[in-house]
């Protein structure tokens, strides 16, 4: 995959891909990332990248022309490489559909995308309307740009892309991959000032460990995320569970066994 991000901030995204599974996944050809700084597009002597909003108010507004022009120099050379269709140009702001590991899955079919890291004043809307393909916001809080949230979305898709996380860290079980928080876990030593592992994972009986587990992720996200359970397919024991958990008198004193 190669993600192209378009910034006016370069140097934030030195640190993030410079360490552990990012540079490895880097180094091993699995991604590549390109940032370009929306400002070595500016048209003018001073590198004039935004101006005040026609119509009056406060705050700039990014011009159209360095990101029409940064996008389309992308795509030429994307196009000349690999000859392949339109990549998707996703614009981080806060008035995007709300990022979801569904999402991170999706984009993680794609060979290439671009990200645009818009702020909180403004992009011009020419940009919205003509170039930009889709909209993703992280969350409902305020931030003063899109370049944490564009690393956020990098960080949920490149993990998903084949040969980027050992087996050791594989994927599969994610909380939100099964719709559904983890179960608690354990390391030793077995006591710990007197805070003790459950005795049943150091039991060895791995179909009494499964269960346990399979309890904790219901237990836990019955307690803590109710609204996840509602949209997840649960087996009939599973209901089954939910149905007695429910009836517990202190669900939120997270007893154990
Ligand atoms: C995206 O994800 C958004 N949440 C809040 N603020 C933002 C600012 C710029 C881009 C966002």
């Amino acid at each position: 995959m190669r993600i192209d991000v378009l910034t006016l901030f370069p140097q934030l995204f030195e640190a993030p891909f410079s360490f552990g599974i990012f540079k490895r996944a880097i180094d091993r050809g699995l991604v590549s990332i390109k940032i370009h700084n929306i400002r070595d597009y500016a048209h003018d002597k001073h590198k004039t990248v935004d101006d005040y909003p026609y119509g009056g108010g406060p705050g700039m507004v990014l011009k159209p022309e360095p990101i029409f022009e940064a996008v389309e120099a992308i795509k030429a050379d994307i196009l000349a490489k690999d000859k392949v269709s339109e990549p998707p140009v996703i614009l981080l702001t806060p008035q995007g559909r709300l990022f979801s590991q569904q999402m991170a899955q999706e984009l993680a079919k794609q060979s290439h995308l671009i990200l645009l890291c818009g702020h909180y004043e403004g992009v011009d809307e020419r940009v919205r309307e003509y170039l930009v393909t889709d909209e993703i916001s992280i969350g409902d809080y305020v931030l003063t740009g899109g370049e944490l949230p564009a690393l956020v979305v990098i960080d949920a898709v490149v993990r998903l892309l084949p040969g980027v996380l050992g087996s050791e860290e594989s994927p599969r079980d994610d909380s939100h991959v099964s719709g559904l928080l983890e179960y608690p876990q354990y390391t030793r030593p077995a006591e710990y000032r007197g805070w003790a592992v459950p005795e049943v994972l150091l039991s060895g009986n791995h179909a009494q460990i499964a269960k346990w587990r399979r309890e904790q992720v219901i237990r836990r996200t019955l307690e803590r995320r109710p609204d996840l359970l509602k949209k997840t397919n649960l087996c009939l024991e599973e209901r089954q569970l939910v149905e007695r958990l429910k009836r517990e008198p202190n669900l939120d004193k997270e007893s154990g066994e």
